[in-house]
Formats: C-alpha cells, structure tokens, sequence
C-alpha cells in the first residue's frame, strides 16, 4: 500500500458542490481506502484576471493502484464533472492533481510527482501540510520549511461542511 496526496480545486459550477462530489468519487476509488482530508480555504486564483476564488484542499489515500492507473482515475472523475482543458491557467470545475506518490520521483510524458507547483502554491502546500506537518521530500526537504517563501493567495478557511 502506498501513501498518496491529492489536491484539490474548483472555481466553477458551483465549487462547494464540485468538492462534495469529488470527495465522494475518491471514496469509491478502486483498490484504494481515502484516509485523511484537511481543512478547505477559499483562494484567489492565480492565471487570468476575473475567475472567481478556487475552493483548494487536499486528500490523502493508500493504495495499491500504480500512478499512471490512479492519473487516470483522477482524470475520469475530474472529466465526469465537466472538466474542459481548454484556457490555460483558466477557471475550472475540478483539478485534481496527484502530489505525492509515496516517496517515489516519476517523470513521464504525462506525470511528474512531486507535483512540480508543490512550492509555489499555499493553496496546495497549507492543506498538505494540514494532513502531515512532518511531511518531507525524499531528498529530505520538509514542506513546513517552505511554506513562508510561497506567494500569498490570501486562504480562507471554509465554514461550510463539506464531508
Ligand atoms: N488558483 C488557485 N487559487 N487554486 C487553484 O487550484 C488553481 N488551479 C489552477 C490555476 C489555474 C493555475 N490557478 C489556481 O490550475
């Protein structure tokens, strides 16, 4: 079984409802058990002006699905949910996005983990954090140390409940 993180964010169609959904789809993963979700937070969206506010969190599952088969799952779920690819950077229904696949480095042509935006985005690494804050890379780097040098999207916690 291997530990896994995934994030994720919507800022179209009704987000709150877009997370719902999706956390209700990674319950029904196969060959996989969703053992932790952190807290959710409004954040402004980085990439073109006027898209409203994402709604960002994280997951954390175990399984035993290799991770072009658990991309693949991930990618049916977001295109179940009406997502389009068509403005880059533009607003999206669902993002979900594999950020950690135990301690395993992949590059391919459709996967690259640790998810290269990982320390760019406090609406990837706060809720990360928030499952694990001894989190570490496999070359040792602690998440928690990075935190205060990623830009600020302005996280708000949420008060609905989503789960
Ligand atoms: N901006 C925020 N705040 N949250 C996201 O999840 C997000 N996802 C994206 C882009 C368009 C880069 N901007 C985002 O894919």
């Amino acid at each position: 079984m291997i530990v896994c993180y995934i994030g994720l964010g919507s800022n179209l169609d009704d987000p709150l409802q877009q997370i719902r959904s999706a956390i209700r789809a990674l319950q029904q993963l196969p060959d996989s058990t969703l053992t932790k979700l952190s807290p959710f937070y409004w954040s402004r969206a980085i990439g073109p002006d006027g898209q409203g506010d994402y709604l960002n969190g994280a997951a954390q599952i175990i399984t035993t699905l290799t991770p072009e088969a658990l991309l693949d799952q991930l990618q049916a779920i977001e295109n179940s949910q009406g997502r389009k690819r068509s403005e880059r950077w533009g607003a999206r229904t669902l993002d979900l996005d594999l950020l950690l696949y135990g301690d395993e480095t992949i590059q391919t042509a459709r996967l690259t983990v640790p998810h290269p935006e990982l320390f760019n985005r406090d609406f990837v690494l706060r809720p990360l954090l928030d499952l694990d804050p001894d989190i570490c890379l496999t070359d040792g780097t602690k998440l928690a140390s990075r935190l205060d040098y990623t830009p600020n999207n302005h996280l708000r916690v949420i008060d609905e409940q989503l789960f």
